[in-house]
């Protein structure tokens, strides 16, 4: 096992790897901008480098400053968390030339997953179903009217370079084909530099189903169930359950299965997930995330197992210690995203947490970074914290949910709490009959109520 790691993030997920260092007994680094000088992160590590100022572009990421901090501070291996640094292969090939361990997958595996063409192409030949569409990048010409008749309308136009759902354009019907491509395009150009743009038949109300994996490179690999992350705002997820309530037991048995099989062909080494949309009893793979993510901690309420132990224990080479018959399933969890947004506009509220008291008890886990007394910053993201409630079963999950939203009290900054409030007695929530278009529709709704 290494002895000293560096942690390339903040917020939550810095906590939240070096606990998991700690209990591993790893010496642990962590790395701050001077906006967050007084961060927990910074506080709890046993060493700290100030790595830039507070824009993310000269701090968080980058990279000759983190790895200097490397080789000033003796780390062996870096932690990215989610975010910043943790899905870029150049970040993990630089590290790599400096004989420093990036715990996660190698660079070319998230060079592969990181071109959403080619991620596609990778999980059809290793036998995951995909969405039906284009097998190459796409052009406004013939060819692409003739595909997109054969699949039939509405279509999706999909940035290569893209993910998380910017720059996708739907065209209902072949008049519509022709701008969707070319505003496509130029959003991609744009936002990615990179104006490569292929082709899926649009799902219309599918659900968000998501397929936790552990792979040692070395070709074992076992999957941790779904989550079901429909709940969204503007492709930012709000809400993550697992089990997913849209899965039978024989689907999620053979969805994890595909899932753990392809990974484990690949040789991927770390965590990862491979995403899918779930409509009328069918799945579609849609991308493959290279990183832990945010929403890990619903899987490790059911399931058990610490999925940052895993990912440190693979890093260091050793074999999966996991078999897929030692992966059972307990109950049911969910998470709430707390922002520091105003739960009606979303607007950010960063400034001074007052006072700040988080709920506690049986089946309650809260991930968080901010105390009382703690300056949340304007320059990152907007999560202050995660509520992850466990129970028996889903009813007795949203019971406890309900519960520790009660009790969770943060001032001096508006939160997305009361939105969780409201979100746990609607009837779609409470009986998990959503999809991804539903929060956008109950969001819209609530700002205009129809008269
Ligand atoms: C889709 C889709 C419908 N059909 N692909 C959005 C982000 C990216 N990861 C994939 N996304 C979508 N891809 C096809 N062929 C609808 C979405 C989508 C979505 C997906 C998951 C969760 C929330 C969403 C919200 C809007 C659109």
């Amino acid at each position: 096992m290494f002895s000293k790691v560096l942690i390339a993030n903040r917020g939550e997920i810095a906590l939240r790897v070096l606990r998991a260092c700690k209990e591993l007994g790893i010496q642990t680094v962590a790395v701050h901008s001077t906006a967050d000088a007084d961060a927990m992160h910074v506080r709890l590590a046993d060493e700290s480098v100030c790595i830039g100022p507070p824009p993310a572009t000269e701090s968080y990421l980058n990279i000759p400053s983190i790895v200097s901090a490397c080789e000033i501070t003796g780390a062996e291996a870096v932690h990215p968390g989610y975010g910043f640094l943790s899905e870029n292969a150049r970040f993990a090939d630089i590290l790599e030339a400096h004989d420093i361990t990036f715990i996660g997958p190698s660079g070319d595996h998230i060079r592969v997953m990181g071109d959403k063409i080619r991620a596609k192409e990778t999980a059809a030949k290793l036998g995951i179903p995909i969405v039906p569409g284009s097998s190459e990048g796409v052009e406004d010409d013939e060819a692409t009217a003739a595909l997109a008749k054969e699949i039939g309308y509405p279509v999706l136009i999909k940035a290569a370079a893209g993910g998380g759902g910017r720059g996708m354009k739907v065209a209902d019907g072949p008049d519509d084909l022709s701008r969707a491509l070319s505003t496509a395009k130029s959003e991609a150009l744009k936002a990615f530099g990179d104006d490569a743009v292929y082709l899926e038949k649009y799902l219309g109300h599918p659900r968000h189903i998501e397929i936790q994996v552990l792979g040692d490179g070395k070709g074992a690999a076992v999957h941790l169930g779904e989550r079901d992350c429909s709940l969204q705002r503007r492709h930012q997820k709000v809400w993550e359950e697992a089990p997913s309530p849209g899965l039978n037991a024989s689907e999620r048995v053979h969805i994890g299965n595909v899932a753990a099989k392809a990974v484990a062909d690949m040789g991927y080494s770390g965590a990862g997930t491979v995403e899918f949309l779930y409509e009328n009893g069918e799945f579609y793979f849609i991308e493959m995330n290279t990183r832990v993510q945010v929403e890990h901690p619903v899987t490790e309420a059911i399931t058990g197992i610490d999925i940052v132990v895993e990912q440190l224990r693979v890093a260091a080479g050793a074999p999966l210690a996991l078999r897929q018959d030692q992966v059972t399933f307990s109950g049911h969890a969910i998470e709430c995203r707390i922002n520091a947004e105003n739960a009606q506009t979303f607007a950010p509220s960063p400034g001074q947490i007052t006072y700040y008291h988080p709920p506690g008890g049986l089946g309650v886990r809260v991930d968080s970074a901010v105390y009382q007394g703690y300056t949340v910053p304007p320059y990152y993201d907007s999560l202050i914290g995660k509520l992850i409630v466990h129970g028996r079963d889903r009813v007795e999950c949203l019971m406890r949910l309900k519960r520790a939203l009660d009790e969770y009290v943060v001032d001096g900054v508006q939160t997305t709490i009361p939105l969780f409030q409201d979100l746990v007695g609607e009837p779609a929530v409470a009986d998990g009959a959503y999809d991804i278009r539903w929060l956008e529709q109950f969001l819209a709704e609530r700002a205009a109520p129809a008269s």
